[in-house]
């Protein structure tokens, strides 16, 4: 079920990326109402006086809720998950130890896939005009997915999803990333592929994907 909504106190800010993806997905995931303001990356919409008010970093995704104001796809996701996830839905890792594994996770997909690789990958490619040309540092991207995916490989052999066996936060981030790299024609091992494309089957995922970008 499509979850947009006009009235919705919970507004996100930004369209058609990865990143903005996240929190749309974990909404539709909550079954949360939320109102969409799909205004896209280097467009001049994130440049605006009142856009840059909002969001100094004049970045996308951004949500506020209420008096709150939050940037950074993972902070977002997190806190809709804290205060509307329950056990129906996705929940909030509960142990210190669950959320220490989750932490470890989250760090690894954004910091080491998401920031570290493919997003230089981007600058340097479909974005060289603005960043540069970099050559050797796309290669050296590339080849540095290939080393990250070796581990992802090995922990999803077996398993359904990345923790505790159920859905959670890191499987939204890694199968966006997964998306990435099948984007960027990285190859992928088999149980990735798998597990990829079962995560894509997710309804909220499909409704997401359409609200993400419509066309
Ligand atoms: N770390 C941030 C990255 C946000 C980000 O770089 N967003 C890009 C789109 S995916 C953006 O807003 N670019 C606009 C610009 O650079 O003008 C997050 O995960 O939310």
């Amino acid at each position: 079920m499509n979850q947009s909504s006009d009235q919705a106190q919970l507004k996100f800010w930004g369209s058609g990326t990865a990143r903005t993806l996240r929190p749309i997905w974990v909404a539709e995931e909550l079954g949360v109402k939320y109102q969409l303001m799909p205004i896209g990356p280097r467009t001049g919409e994130t440049q605006t006086p009142e856009y840059t008010e909002l969001n100094p970093k004049q970045k996308i995704p951004f949500c506020e809720d209420g008096e709150l104001r939050l940037s950074e796809s993972l902070a977002i996701c997190r806190y809709l998950i804290n205060k509307y996830g329950n056990e129906n839905t996705i929940q909030a890792a509960s142990t210190f130890e669950q959320k220490a594994k989750e932490d470890e996770w989250l760090c690894f997909i954004f910091g080491e896939l998401d920031e570290t690789s493919l997003y230089v990958m981007r600058r340097h490619g479909a974005l060289s005009k603005i960043y540069g040309e970099a050559p050797v540092a796309m290669e050296a991207a590339r080849e540095y997915v290939l080393r990250q995916l070796k581990v992802v490989d090995q922990h999803m052999l077996g398993k359904r999803y990345i923790l505790n066996e159920c859905f959670g936060l890191s499987d939204i981030f890694l199968t966006t990333c997964l998306n990435w790299i099948e984007a960027y024609e990285i190859r992928m091992s088999d149980v990735l592929i798998e597990y990829r494309d079962r995560m894509i089957l997710r309804d909220a995922y499909k409704t997401a994907m359409k609200i993400n970008k419509p066309d």
